[in-house]
């Protein structure tokens, strides 16, 4: 049966380097305690066995709770766990390939920095597509110049695929980001760096249903 992408407002993505301390599988409970519903685990040098394990809890936390749960990058952890789906950037194995290896039912997900990424991505038949940066972010660290509004703008007009916008979101520019289109913003730093990671959810939450 195919995964479903789930029409949410929030993107939880996992960061265990700006997370304070705490473990991922405990920043996912507080994600999913929030209401969050789709959370995506990206670690990018953290050991195999580590990643493995810390994806198959958190693989139960979102099965128990109805969220989805997405991997950046490593289609055969997602296999292993059962992910929902798999997320990869531009420089990494490409959509169509990793389509290949978790076949038609799973999401794939795919980062898109300008109007053509993103029509290449409809063509690729991903799933669903990231949006950013939108803002200067620290968070990753090969990030392109910030794309501003007119890519976001041109994404809501113009790409019949779910988006969420990414990069340097935070409460106090999320209704901005809503007002231009986006009805779903990933968020980083802004929550797991939180100290109250609920509270933060809240926050960005109540300033987005502003706009
Ligand atoms: N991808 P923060 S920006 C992981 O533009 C990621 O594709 C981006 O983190 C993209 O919310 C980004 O802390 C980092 O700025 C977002």
């Amino acid at each position: 049966m195919k995964r479903e992408y789930p029409a949410t407002d929030i993107y939880g993505i996992l960061d265990f380097g700006l997370s304070k301390g705490r473990s991922n599988v405990e920043v996912a409970d507080q994600l999913l305690a929030a209401g969050v519903k789709i959370i995506q685990y990206r670690e990018k040098d953290r050991k195999m066995g580590v990643m493995l394990e810390e994806c198959r809890a958190i693989r139960e936390l979102t099965r128990k709770a109805g969220a989805c749960f997405i991997i950046n990058d490593f289609a055969e952890l997602a296999l292993l766990v059962d992910a929902d789906g798999v997320h990869v950037g531009q420089e990494d194995l490409p959509a169509q390939e990793i389509r290949k290896l978790v076949g038609p039912d799973r999401i794939v997900g795919l980062s898109t920095h300008s109007p053509e990424q993103a029509r290449a991505a409809v063509a690729a038949g991903v799933d669903y597509i990231g949006v950013g940066p939108i803002f200067a972010t620290q968070t990753k660290k090969d990030a392109s110049a910030p794309v501003g509004y007119e890519y976001l703008d041109y994404v809501a007009k113009n790409i019949n695929l779910p988006f969420a916008a990414i990069g340097g979101i935070k409460a106090h520019n999320i209704a901005e980001v809503a007002a231009h289109g986006a009805t779903c913003c990933c968020i980083i730093s802004a929550i797991v760096g939180a100290d109250d990671i609920g509270a933060a959810v809240r926050d960005v939450r109540a300033a987005m249903h502003r706009a």
